[in-house]
Order: C-alpha cells, then sequence, then structure tokens
C-alpha cells in the first residue's frame, strides 16, 4: 500500500524518525524547502514543524492536499492557524510536556540573575579573587515579589516552583485564572509592583512589543525582566535602551525577536544573562517533545483526529 506523503521542515531525530518512516513517505526540507514544495508540494498531506521559519498561507498553499501541521512546541505563532483553519488544516503542538523544564530553566535564570552567578564565575575565572578579595554581594529573592506575563499552564508550573522561596507573586493575562495570586489587568501597574517580571506568554499579535518602554521603566532601575515565552513580546529595541539609560536593572533572556539574531548591544552587558534558547532542551524533554508531534501525525493518521491540537483547531 502507498504511504501518505510528510514533509519534514528540520531534521527529526532518529527516534522521531522511527515510526514516522513506517506510517509515511518521508520528504526533508532545511534550507531548501522553495525546491521541495516546487517538486513534491502538490502530494503532501502531513507536515511537521520543527524550526522557527514561518508556515505562512502561501506555504499552505503550495500543498493543497495538506490536512495536518505537527509543531515541534508549544508555541505556534509561526503557522497562520486562521489560514490553516480556512483550508481545513489542523494545527497541532506540544503542551504540557515541556512546563516542568522551561519552569526549572526559568528558576534557573531568576536564581542566577539575583545572586550574579555568571558575573562571579568569571570573577574567579579572571584571577580577581585572589587579587582583589571577596566578589560583590548579590541580591537575596526572599521577600521580593515576582510578577507573570502569562499564567497558563508554564506559568503555573513556574510559580509552583517559586513558592518554596518566600517570593510573592503577582500575575497579569487578559483575563484572571483560577489561582490564589494577585491579578492585575494592566501590565504596567503590575511592572511597577515587581522586583522580576517573568514573561511566559505566546506570541503573535496579541502580544507584540506589549513589554514596552513604559512597561520596563515601570519595572525599573532596581527590577529584572525574564523572558521565557516569545522574543516578539518584548520591544528589543527599546530594551537596549533603557538598560543602556539604566532605566531597567537586568534582564535574562532565552528568547529574541529574530533568533538566533541577538542584538549586539546586549553582549557585552554585565547585567545580562543570555541564553540560546534552551527552554525545554533537555535530552529528556526534547525526547517527551517529539514522541507527541509524532504522535499527533500517526494518530491523525489512524483516526482522523490529533491528539493535543491547539486551541482554534478544536473539534476539528
Ligand atoms: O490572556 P489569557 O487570559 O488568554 O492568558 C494567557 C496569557 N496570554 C496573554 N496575556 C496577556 N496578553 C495577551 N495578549 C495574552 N495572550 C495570552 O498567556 C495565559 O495565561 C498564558 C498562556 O498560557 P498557555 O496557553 O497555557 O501557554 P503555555 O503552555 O503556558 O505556554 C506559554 C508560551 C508558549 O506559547 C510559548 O511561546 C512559550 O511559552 O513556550
Amino acid at each position: 500500500m502507498t504511504k501518505p506523503v510528510m514533509l519534514m521542515l528540520g531534521e527529526p531525530t532518529e527516534r522521531m524518525r522511527a515510526p514516522l518512516d513506517e506510517a509515511f513517505e518521508l520528504l526533508t526540507a532545511i534550507y531548501d524547502v522553495d525546491d521541495v514544495l516546487d517538486a513534491h508540494g502538490d502530494r503532501v498531506e502531513y507536515l511537521l514543524a520543527m524550526y522557527h521559519g514561518d508556515v505562512t498561507a502561501e506555504v499552505m498553499d503550495r500543498m493543497p492536499k495538506l490536512k495536518v501541521i505537527s509543531n515541534f512546541g508549544v508555541g505556534y505563532d509561526s503557522i497562520d492557524t486562521g489560514a490553516a483553519v480556512e483550508r481545513g488544516i489542523v494545527v497541532t503542538h506540544t503542551p504540557e510536556v515541556l512546563d516542568d523544564e522551561v519552569a526549572n530553566t526559568t528558576v534557573l535564570m531568576l536564581l542566577a540573575s539575583a545572586r550574579n552567578l555568571l558575573q562571579d564565575a568569571k570573577y574567579l575565572l579572571d584571577g580577581r579573587w585572589e587579587s582583589e578579595g571577596d566578589a560583590p554581594l548579590s541580591r537575596s529573592i526572599r521577600g521580593t515579589t515576582v510578577g507573570f506575563l502569562g499564567m497558563g499552564r508554564i506559568g503555573q508550573t513556574i510559580a509552583e516552583k517559586l513558592a518554596v522561596f518566600g517570593v510573592e507573586m503577582v500575575y497579569h493575562s487578559r483575563s484572571p485564572k483560577d489561582v490564589s495570586y494577585k491579578y492585575y489587568g494592566d501590565l504596567t501597574d503590575m511592572a511597577a509592583a515587581c522586583d522580576y517580571m517573568i514573561v511566559i506568554a505566546p506570541g503573535g499579535a496579541s502580544t507584540y512589543h506589549i513589554v514596552n518602554r513604559q512597561v520596563m521603566e515601570a519595572l525599573g532601575p532596581e527590577g529584572t525582566l525574564i523572558n521565557v515565552g516569545r522574543g516578539s513580546v518584548v520591544d528589543e529595541a527599546a530594551l537596549v535602551e533603557v538598560l543602556k539609560e539604566g532605566k531597567l536593572g537586568a534582564a535574562a533572556l532565552d528568547v529574541f525577536e529574530d533568533e538566533p539574531h541577538v542584538p549586539e548591544a546586549l553582549l557585552p552587558m554585565e547585567n545580562v544573562l543570555l541564553l540560546p534558547h534552551v527552554g525545554s532542551a533537555t535530552v529528556e524533554t526534547r525526547a517527551a517533545m517529539g514522541d507527541l508531534a509524532v504522535k499527533n501525525l500517526v494518530t491523525f493518521k489512524q483516526t482522523g483526529k490529533a491528539v493535543t491540537p491547539v486551541p482554534e483547531c478544536k473539534g476539528m
């Protein structure tokens, strides 16, 4: 029996490839997406999206038989879901399996920022402990206020983990959630009340640059911005400016507006912690994400239903 054709945007692991190989005729596109779509687009029924290139309406129109787009990751702002729904294409993602890991990364970043982890390690490596004596003191997080922009699956997992550190927690989202933390309907008001602000909201039009200069100035010269959600939520140019001007105290960033490009001005800043989008990047969590991305494709082929469709595609 002939197998349906699946296009993989990006390179899956061997663990992912084995079950996919059994169910589908596999095509891979990495830097040559245009060529592959020209040659085979009209045969593609399934798509695995493993990189951050955009899956636009135009890209979908080059695959007229496309049924499912399985996104490797929980954030799916690179896929035009409106266009997918119009075309009857189901978009799936990988929620929950990465909550724990991204939350661990966030706690790590918050503690590293407060306790000057990178600066202290460098202080020792540079020989300054011997030549200059003890490193400058860092800050305790006990008694501080941590604000969350986004209080969904990952936000709530971060909050559960932070509970043991004796911090007060508050949050902003478009609507209040069933949690015990104080809700702020206005992001600037929340920023003004915080020592740390964690961005753990999705990308896309509704969150584009909502962390603007005004919000960052409200967080203030003693405040720290931590972004583990999406780069597009923060106005990166304004972030560079407020850090330069000393109007924002510090930043810890795992995501950027134009990955893998990181604004050069941030690189030498001592009060900035920069990571290459590794929030979920452990062997175990990436395996779990891969398994779910594969399960969505294989289950849809078998039953006509996906396991974890994005909210816009529930019921399709
Ligand atoms: O606004 P609400 O009530 O839908 O709350 C969601 C919030 N959120 C927003 N908050 C303020 N302004 C917005 N325009 C806005 N849009 C969404 O973000 C909710 O509290 C949170 C998202 O939660 P979940 O959908 O459960 O996502 P999860 O799994 O926590 O992941 C968050 C993001 C992903 O989309 C990736 O970009 C990244 O973390 O890995």
